[in-house]
Formats: structure tokens, C-alpha cells, sequence
């Protein structure tokens, strides 16, 4: 397996690519949560032991030369060590690494609006590129642990060139080989032809059409875009503007170079690009384009071509454009993740031109998604976990009876403050075709402003945890009607449509009909066209909301019924093996373990419940030798349970957590699991990375760096309670 983070010394080490100077990288982070690396000539402060851990450096924090004698000791070390992580706005930050597809976007973008790439970003961009390409045939794939693929290929080589790495370079030989070999950039799928035709370097005319026009027709069509998945939505908004606008850098020097690195067999001017419209390559071909799509997209040319009224694609370009402001403003210009925040600010130049304020704030908000890393510098995919890793620290030090004492305490309090500072206390724009979200928590920051629905629950949980503490002031709860706020919302993202009753899905409630999938044009990813039922975030809503109907009783009769009709649905996702899939990280340990919780608060434990049993039972099965457990991430794209040659503390501490939450009757596999915890702490206090957490779309990996020190914690000290 690849396992980027132990290579040592790093490829652009050994090839001698200039670097910056780590000790002179510091990391902002703003009470909204947003943050950003700075480089100083002459650094303005001492670096922060998180700093120094993120660059590769020595943290400068205690360390022990023997193993814990106890979960006890374990767990102070461990939350010690991770207390001196906590940023001074109370969150802790996160290199969020994972899709492979991010930098390109930015690079280009960067690169077709003339903006200035400062030169610390190109040096540790380079130096991050060659660190991730592949081992052995150089190229890169859509996800740093992925095989190389034609997508992530062809856009880092682009992504390469225009930072400054020459094609005679020994780096750039090797992935223009790769590529070729996979079939070159006329297969590449569709978003790496969309970043190709921004550039020039591919036609607009071998593009598949993304009309502009979708956002025109009725929103009672289940083809609507406000309906699919936002995401997705958020993604092909500003595509289909630069598609009915054509829009592509001007012709140069570099370009021209591109244009013949590109196709080395062929003339560019003589490439008949509409042949290569659905040209793909199969190693991109998660989800090949249906018969559906094909034939949408053939009547779809038609009518471009022969039909359509000038007039129309102008009042379509005009709704987009408008719709693009409204994601601007209701974030800022963050926007909702990095991939459209990029094309957004794409769009800002060439529609309003570089003087804009849009332009401008655009271009600042850019370093909220680059983050310094051992490697280089990386995109995150997300612009950070912030909301998601600081209420899992605090239910886990308030778990753990930590939470009023002198250690942990005042760090417990700054987090708290944290939460309060990142809820939301406006609505986005009506127009926007968004749910509520006053009340509600997203995934990083106020300022990105998307609710989530297990965000929300489980910053809830931890926010209920900490005002329940006697020691807490109550003058500093929270507003009563912004939490009943986020109750009230919380129950209008519940399903009723049949498909999915009672569940939960990620952001909004379903929109639209499954069917909807054969509409997926990326090919790279699987279930993203609309909103699905996960049983993830459903069970964070029961966790949510059980512990919330404990202090309080608004809408009672209403959040009992959304418990009891989740509970369902969670009872029906189990397979009959007894197992849950997971959607949002490797995968079945950590469905089991949101399952189990939200089963436990409803009472349903291993000796009350036969699915509780039997889902515990399925997890002891793939206990291993060594007393851990470890999967796999091919399990998220098979559905299927694929352990891994050796454990992970990660997927340890998560069977161990679900099988608590169960009360497992048997002490054996839990003491052996925690045995092989303690073992494995470093002599710093923490956990090594061992492969890569997270996931989405059912292909793509993210990295959870902070899971592996609150999770393990969490079981030992769940362990400590229940056995000790
Ligand atoms: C995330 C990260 C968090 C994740 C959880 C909260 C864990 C999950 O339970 C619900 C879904 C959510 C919020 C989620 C959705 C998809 C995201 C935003 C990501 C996996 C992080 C990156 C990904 C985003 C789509 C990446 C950009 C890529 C595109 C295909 C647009």
C-alpha cells in the first residue's frame, strides 16, 4: 500500500526541489474558525507545538519512555499532548488531505485570471506534487492512496508546469509516460476536461454540454438542479457558466508548450475534438456514463446546436451568475467547498473583471483551503473539520470526567467558546435554494454557513454535555431559542418519502428521486447527483436529539416521534450479517459505532436488542490476532467488509466504542483491544497514522488526522468506566 506519510526521506528531498523554510510558516486561526498559513521572512512569534507536529518538526512537547501502565495514563498523555494542539479561538485545526484534484483547479484558475501565485505557495505546491506522485509509474490519482488514473494525471502535470517545473524535468518525463499510457488527457472524465478547456488546452467543443439552461426549467421537475445533491449543484453552477460562456485563457507561450506536452502524436489544431466527447478512460470509470446520460447528452448537443433561442442562454447565464453571487454572499466568498470556490472566483474575473471587490475577496479567501503540511503545501476538502473535531473533544474530555478539572477545564471552556462563535444566527438567502440554518452547525465554520445534519447533532451533544457540567455558569448558555432553533431545523431535514422514512441524509432532505444517479456525468464518483438516507448522520440526529429531549421539552411530542421513526430506519439499514456500511469514513467499524450509540440512547443494548447482538457479533468476528480491527478503504467502494493486513488503532478504538455503547457482556476482546491501544501510544502521547480514515462518494479518501487522538481516548476511557 502507499503510505505517503512514513516515506522518508520525501522524493522531492532526494531529487533536491527548492523548499521554503519550515520554521517560518504560521498558522492564523480566526474566532469564525477560518484559517490560514502565512510565510514570514522574519517569523513574528515562536511556532505553536501543533505548528511544528503539522510541519514534521519536533512538537517540543513532553515525552515518556515507557508505555502507559493503564488506560488512566494513557489517556492523560494523550489529552496532554492534544490540549496543546487547541488553537487560541478554542478549535483544533486540520491538514484535511485526501482528493488529488483540488490544487489543479486552484493552479489554473490562478494561472487564466493573470492573479500572482505567491512564490512560497508555488515552491511547497511543487514540492507536495512530486511528494504524492505515484511510487512507481509517477503519475497521480483522484485520491492520494489511489492507483494513477488519467484525471489526476493530466491535471498535476498541468498543475506542475504552470508552478514552474519544466517538462524535461526527470518528474515530468515520468507522469507525460503514465499518461499516455492510461490514453491521455482525450480520456480524461469530465471535470478534468473542464479545467483543460479553462486553460485552452482542450475544446469546448468535445464537451459534453452542461446547459446553463437546467436552472431555467420548473422546480417542480425532479431534474432541477436546486434539487440534486449540493455538492453537486454547488459544482456544476459555475461550470455551466463557463460552459455557455466559453470561457478560456488567452493564448501564450506556456500554452502553446501545454499544447503539444499534452498530445505529443497529434497537432493541436487539427484535433477533432467533438469526437473525443465521451472518450474515457477505464481506470476513471467508477461509474461509466449510463445509456440515459448518453442520449441526454446527444439531444442536449441538438438542441444547442439547432434550437435553442440566443435569448434563452442569456437569461440562463444571467440566473447563474445571480445564483453564483448568492453562494458568494451567503459565505463570504468561501463558498461551499473547494472545488466550486475556485471556479467561483474563476468567474468574478472574467464576468466583473480584476478590480471587483468579488474578485478581490475571492482571491483572499483562497488561502482558507491551502495548508502547510510535512509534504508541501496541500488543498483541504473542506475549508477545515473544525466544528466536527472540536464537539467530538469535548464529548470525549467530558466523557471521560475530565471536563472540571484543572487541567482540562479551562480547555473544555475555550472549546465551548468555539462552538458558540461557529453557530449560525442568520438564514442564507431565500433565493438560494437552501434549508434553514439559524440554530445549526456545519462541518468547519460560521462563515461557509452549510448546516449538516450529524455537524449540527453532534456540536449539540457537546454543547448539552458541557451546560449540564454543575460546575458550568449558566449565564453563558447558549440562547434557548437558537438551540430550539436548531431542533426546529434539524426536524425539517427528517425523509418521509418512502425510500428513505425517518432517515437523514447530509445536508438537506431528499430533493429528488435516485433515479436521478443516471445523470451522473463525472464517472469518478458514485451517489453524488442527490441526497441519500446515511445512516451515519442519521444516527447522529437520535444522538442528538435524545440528548437534547434530557434537558429540555420543546416540540416533545415532535422530536419523539423523529427519534422513534429514525430508530426505524436505522434497524432497517442493518444487513442481515448484522452489519452497518458506512458512507463518510472506512467503514463498517465506524457506522457501527454512530449505530450503536443512537440504539443505546433509546435503550436497545446486546442483551435487550437481537440487531444489537447481532451487530456486535459480526464485529467480533473481525477482531484480529492482535486484539484490533482493521478495514480497509476498498470496502467503501465494494460495500463490503475487507480487513487489512494489520490493525488500526483508529478502527480499534471505533469496534471498541460501538461495542461499549452496546455493553457488550464480555470483557475479553475489549481488554485485549485496549491493551493494544496503550501499546501502540507513541512517546509523545499520541497515535502513529496508519492509513487513511476518512472517505466520500465511495471512491475518494480524506484524512481524519485528529480521529486517532479523541477516538482512541474515548474507549479507553468508555473501557476504564465499564470494566475497571
Ligand atoms: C464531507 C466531510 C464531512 C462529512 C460528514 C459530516 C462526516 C458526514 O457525516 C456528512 C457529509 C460531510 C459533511 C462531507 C460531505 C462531502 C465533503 C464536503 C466531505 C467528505 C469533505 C469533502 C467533500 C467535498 C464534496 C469535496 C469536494 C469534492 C467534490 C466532489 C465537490
Amino acid at each position: 500500500p502507499r503510505n505517503i506519510k512514513l516515506v522518508n526521506p520525501l522524493p522531492s528531498e532526494v531529487l533536491d526541489l527548492p523548499a521554503t523554510n519550515k520554521h517560518h510558516w504560521l498558522l492564523h486561526s480566526e474566532p469564525s474558525g477560518s484559517q490560514y498559513w502565512s510565510y514570514y521572512d522574519n517569523p513574528p512569534r515562536e511556532q505553536t507545538p501543533y505548528e511544528k507536529y503539522v510541519l514534521g518538526l519536533d512538537p517540543g512537547t513532553q515525552t515518556y519512555d515507557t508505555p502507559p501502565a493503564s488506560p488512566d495514563v494513557a489517556i492523560d498523555r494523550a489529552l496532554t499532548y492534544f490540549a496543546q494542539f487547541q488553537q487560541p479561538n478554542g478549535m483544533w485545526s486540520c491538514q484535511y488531505g485526501g482528493p488529488m484534484f483540488l490544487i489543479p483547479g486552484q493552479v489554473i484558475a490562478l494561472y487564466a485570471t493573470k492573479s500572482p501565485i505567491p512564490k512560497e505557495w508555488a515552491i511547497e505546491m511543487t514540492r507536495y506534487l512530486v511528494n504524492l506522485a505515484h511510487p512507481i509509474d509517477g503519475g497521480w490519482g483522484l485520491h492520494f492512496t489511489d492507483k494513477s488514473t488519467v484525471f489526476g494525471t493530466v491535471l498535476n502535470y498541468i498543475a506542475l508546469r504552470i508552478l514552474g517545473l519544466p517538462a524535461s524535468h526527470p518528474v515530468m518525463k515520468k507522469a507525460r509516460h503514465t499518461m499516455a499510457k492510461l490514453g491521455g488527457p482525450l480520456k480524461c472524465p469530465q471535470w478534468g476536461k473542464f479545467w483543460m478547456c479553462v486553460l485552452n488546452v482542450y475544446s469546448w467543443d468535445g464537451m459534453d454540454p452542461i446547459p446553463p439552461e437546467f436552472w431555467l426549467l420548473p422546480y417542480w421537475l425532479p431534474i432541477h438542479p436546486g434539487r440534486w445533491w449540493v455538492h453537486t449543484r454547488a459544482v456544476y453552477l459555475p461550470m455551466s457558466y463557463c460552459y455557455g460562456a466559453r470561457i478560456a485563457a488567452p493564448v501564450d507561450d506556456l500554452i502553446t508548450e501545454l499544447r503539444t506536452e499534452l498530445y505529443p502524436d497529434m497537432v493541436y489544431d487539427n484535433i477533432d475534438f467533438a469526437k473525443y466527447k465521451d472518450a474515457l478512460s477505464s481506470v476513471d470509470a467508477y461509474y461509466p456514463p449510463t445509456g440515459v446520460l448518453k442520449l441526454a447528452n446527444k439531444f442536449l448537443s441538438f438542441w444547442e446546436t439547432y434550437l435553442m433561442p440566443k435569448k434563452l442562454k442569456e437569461k440562463a447565464l444571467k440566473e447563474v451568475k445571480r445564483q453564483i453571487d448568492l453562494e458568494d454572499l451567503n459565505s463570504d466568498y468561501l463558498d461551499i467547498g473547494p472545488v466550486n470556490n475556485v471556479m467561483n472566483f474563476l468567474i468574478s474575473y472574467y464576468v466583473e473583471g480584476p478590480d471587483s471587490v468579488s474578485y478581490k475577496r475571492h482571491y483572499e479567501r483562497l488561502a482558507n483551503f491551502n495548508y502547510m503540511t510535512r509534504e508541501g503545501m496541500m488543498m483541504t476538502g473542506t475549508d477545515g473539520v473544525q466544528v466536527w473535531d472540536t464537539s467530538f473533544t469535548i464529548q470525549t474530555i467530558v466523557g471521560a470526567g475530565l471536563a472540571e478539572s484543572e487541567k482540562f477545564g479551562p480547555v473544555v471552556r475555550n472549546a465551548y467558546n468555539f462552538l458558540k462563535n461557529a453557530q449560525f444566527v442568520s438564514n442564507a438567502h431565500p433565493d438560494s435554494y437552501r434549508e434553514g440554518r439559524l440554530g445549526c452547525w456545519g462541518f468547519s465554520t460560521r462563515t461557509q454557513g452549510y448546516t449538516v445534519s450529524d455537524c449540527t447533532a453532534e456540536a449539540l451533544k457537546a454543547v448539552i454535555m458541557i451546560q449540564s457540567l454543575d460546575s458550568f455558569n449558566k449565564s453563558e448558555s447558549i440562547d434557548e431559542t437558537l438551540l430550539n432553533s436548531a431542533i426546529d431545523v434539524l426536524l425539517s431535514l427528517q425523509n418521509v418519502g418512502r425510500f428513505a422514512f425517518g432517515s437523514f441524509a447530509s445536508y438537506e432532505p431528499i430533493r429528488a428521486t435516485p433515479l436521478m444517479e443516471y445523470m451522473n456525468s463525472a464517472t469518478v464518483f458514485g451517489n453524488i447527483m442527490v441526497e441519500y438516507p446515511y445512516v451515519e448522520c442519521t444516527d447522529s440526529v437520535v444522538i442528538g436529539l435524545c440528548n437534547f429531549r434530557r434537558v429540555s421539552s420543546y416540540r416533545s411530542d415532535e422530536v419523539n416521534r423523529a427519534i422513534n421513526n429514525a430508530c426505524q430506519y436505522i434497524l432497517s439499514a442493518q444487513r442481515p450479517d448484522g452489519s452497518w456500511v458506512g458512507a463518510w469514513a472506512v467503514c463498517f467499524t465506524y457506522a457501527h459505532m454512530f449505530a450503536t450509540e443512537a440504539l443505546s440512547n433509546i435503550g436497545r443494548t446486546y442483551e435487550s436488542d437481537d440487531q444489537v447482538r447481532k451487530g456486535c457479533d459480526f464485529l467480533v468476528t473481525q477482531q484480529m490476532e492482535d486484539g484490533g480491527w482493521g478495514e480497509n478503504f476498498r470496502a467503501c467502494e465494494l460495500c463490503e467488509y475487507v480487513p487489512t493486513a494489520e490493525s488500526h488503532c483508529v478502527q480499534t478504538a471505533w469496534a471498541m466504542i460501538s461495542l461499549l455503547y452496546a455493553q457488550y457482556p464480555d470483557k475479553e476482546p475489549l481488554e485485549k483491544a485496549a491493551k493494544l491501544l496503550m501499546d501502540k501510544q507513541d512517546r509523545y502521547g499520541g497515535w502513529p497514522y496508519e492509513e487513511v480514515e476518512g472517505v466520500f462518494n465511495r471512491t475518494c479518501t480524506i484524512e481524519y488526522p485528529n480521529y486517532k487522538f479523541y477516538f482512541p481516548v474515548k474507549a479507553l476511557s468508555m473501557y476504564r468506566k465499564a470494566w475497571l
